[in-house]
């Protein structure tokens, strides 16, 4: 009898690494950095005093709330949706106010990780007992598809901390129209997005002294390591960052120290490097209001109101369906 091979059928970070290295130029999707040490590592990024980006978000949430919350149906109730609510540290900001004026509303925060809710659940428990919340597993648009049925009042939907910024334009487009599919008219979108400023502040917040940020982008080779059996020499790496004041792309690399050669042994995939070869893993978008307006427009969305750190280094947009 004919030996039978078993069709192999690949993960998705699986499949982003076979296709990313054996492309020419190399590159990883930053998607796949976040495992429970990605998660942690970016945990300390959000603490950098170089990572403004964080305690911008956190400034327009605690000292323009009440200018927030007068865009929310506080009459009739609303859902207060979060795309990827990790500790809600922000969030617990807004949600302060609204329970200080007794709005009518439930906090749905949406994340992938089980163990992220789970936290969160405990803290809403503990520090906010009379606000009412369901914890909501899943990808953002299986949750946003079933959302759109079970509800008749408003939809708040939030995605914090500039994410958006990961997507080239092509793919935040896709992003900001399936979120549109599920809105009805009255419903908002409140989402961050950090804005162009002078190019060294950009580049000081992806480059870090301490190497938080490299130890952040190489732990894509570590999870290959780890999770495919591979052999990449960390030291033989480096990160490298860009910022092009005009596009507004900050871009990250791992840069190869020398010709060199890895083993994928799950993949069963050698991976050859030249001196200098780089691989590229992350895009960080940085915005102004006619890319926001332009990205929305694409989207059928349209800015209703913004909300400005008081730097000007980031901005939170509320979007209503055009
Ligand atoms: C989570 C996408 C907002 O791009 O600023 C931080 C991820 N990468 N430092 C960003 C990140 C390097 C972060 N976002």
């Amino acid at each position: 009898m004919e030996p039978t091979t078993k069709p192999t059928t690949y993960t998705a970070f699986e499949k982003d690494v076979i296709s990313g290295l054996t492309e020419y130029p190399k590159h990883l999707s930053s998607k796949f950095i976040y495992d429970k040490k990605g998660d942690k590592l970016f945990q300390e990024i959000m603490a950098m005093p170089e990572y403004y980006l964080t305690e911008c978000e956190y400034d327009i949430l605690k000292n323009q709330s009440a200018a927030i919350a007068e865009k929310f149906s506080l009459k009739n109730g609303f859902d207060l949706i979060e795309l990827g609510a990790g500790d809600g540290k922000k969030t617990k900001l807004l949600l302060n106010h609204l329970s200080d004026i007794k709005a009518n509303f439930t906090y749905l925060p949406v994340d992938i990780s089980q163990n992220v809710l789970d936290e969160l659940g405990t803290a809403l428990q503990n520090e906010f007992p009379k606000v009412d919340f369901e914890l909501l597993q899943g990808s953002y648009f299986d949750v946003l598809n079933q959302l759109s049925s079970y509800n008749k009042r408003q939809k708040v939907i939030l995605v914090l901390g500039s994410n958006i910024g990961n997507l080239m334009h092509k793919d935040a487009i896709d992003f900001l129209k399936k979120i549109q599919n599920n809105m009805s008219p009255e419903d908002l979108l409140f989402m961050g997005f950090d804005q162009k400023k002078y190019p060294q502040t950009v580049l000081d917040a992806y480059n870090d002294p301490n190497g938080i940020t490299e130890a952040f982008n190489k732990n894509l080779l570590e999870r290959i390591n780890r999770e495919l059996d591979g052999n990449f020499d960390l030291d033989a790496f480096f990160h490298w960052e860009t910022y092009d004041p005009e596009t507004g792309t900050a871009k990250s690399f791992l840069v190869s120290k020398a010709a060199q050669e890895v083993r994928i042994n799950k993949l069963n995939l050698n991976i050859n490097f030249k001196s200098w070869e780089t691989i590229h893993t992350e895009i960080s978008q940085k915005y102004d209001d006619e890319t926001v307006e332009w990205l929305a427009s694409k989207a059928n969305l349209g800015i209703d109101k913004v909300f400005e750190s008081e730097n000007g280094f980031y901005k939170n947009y509320a979007f209503k369906k055009l």
